[in-house]
């Protein structure tokens, strides 16, 4: 250690300053996505900015690839400071934060654009606010494009088609009652076991947009893929709630102003990465189908009647279908 960071420790000791004011911190952001994802970008992004804006003080390490576990496991270690950061699809908070349930509503956004709208907005602000009695910080949401059904053995070509269908589905009890509204029989597990189950038969199906579709392999054993486009379930990236508390008030705003910064980042990264995963999927010689989306919507219904039960879901949903 030279003496001037020697001098500017005791000076922020002395003056009782946290201590992450007075070292510098590097958070551990946790990831399932290979290198190169948007999310993956997006989190260095910000890491960058805050580097930058600390002058070196706090730094990300993004620790992707599902190094760090399971989206499942690692919210429970972010929840208990083990893990800093994480990104992770607003799906498996679900059963934790029941705010996100209304995100993932299939058929909810009328487009992408609606969706920013109201993730940028006072609603957007609410569900991030939602995380903090349950050990999160929500810092901000991320583009996930729309998801897609992919099938194995036989292409889905209309809601019949899904019948009994073993579909692999997110830790979520809003995606097990989706997919039985669909008429499919759900399979939850992690992401990192779908490859496996798709190319063993344990599952034949399952949905994911473009991108994960692709950078997963999972287009090289399901060949069929589906344009439901059920829901735009956007991305969640939060802070564990311990690790939060140790910084100071302007500490944490330069943290969540860095993370709304990055969304413009992400927003650029996703459409750009859409197009590329869309473009080798179908230059692999993959089926692609279009359908009528009406009969999959109409047979969401029993999904609404279950998860907009109480008039706080009831209230937020309204709010969403007035956001233009
Ligand atoms: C991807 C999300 C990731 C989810 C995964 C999944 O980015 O967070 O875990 O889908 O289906 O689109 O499990």
């Amino acid at each position: 250690m030279n003496i001037a960071r020697m001098l500017a420790l005791a000076v922020g000791v002395a003056l009782g300053s946290t201590l992450a004011q007075a070292q510098e911190v590097t958070l551990r952001s946790a990831d399932i996505h290979p290198d190169g994802y948007p999310t993956v970008e997006a989190v260095k992004y910000m890491g960058e900015l805050l580097k930058e804006r600390t002058n070196g003080r706090i730094a990300i390490q993004v620790m992707n690839n599902s190094v760090l576990g399971n989206e499942k496991d690692t919210i429970e270690q972010t929840r208990f400071g083990v893990i800093d950061m994480n990104r992770v699809n607003a799906a498996p908070f679900n059963n934790l934060v029941p705010e996100t349930v209304v995100l993932g509503m299939p058929f909810l956004f009328r487009d992408t654009e609606h969706m920013h709208h109201v993730v940028d907005g006072p609603i957007g602000d609410e569900v991030l606010a939602a995380f903090e009695p349950h050990g999160l910080v929500g810092l901000a949401f991320y583009d996930s494009g729309a998801r897609s059904f992919y099938t194995t053995k036989k292409p889905i070509k209309s809601l019949a088609d899904l019948k009994g269908l073993k579909i692999r589905v997110q830790q979520s009890d809003l995606w097990i009652a989706m997919m039985q509204a669909f008429g499919a029989n759900p399979t939850p597990m992690p992401m990192g076991e779908v490859y496996s189950s798709l190319e063993t038969g344990v599952v034949d199906g399952a949905e994911n947009n473009w991108p994960s579709y692709e950078s997963a392999r999972h287009y090289e054993v399901a060949k069929y893929y589906t344009l439901t486009q059920h829901s735009l379930n956007p991305e969640i990236l939060v802070m564990s709630k311990i690790t939060w508390d140790k910084f100071s008030p302007e500490d944490q705003k330069l943290i969540r102003q860095a993370a709304k910064d990055s969304v413009g980042k992400m927003r650029e990264l996703w459409t750009a990465r859409e197009k590329e995963s869309e473009a080798k999927v179908r230059a692999a010689g993959n089926t692609i189908i279009e359908v009528d989306k009406q009969e999959f919507r109409d047979a969401m219904k029993p999904v609404y009647d279950r998860f907009v039960t109480d008039p706080k879901m009831k209230d937020l949903l309204d709010r969403v279908a007035a956001v233009n």
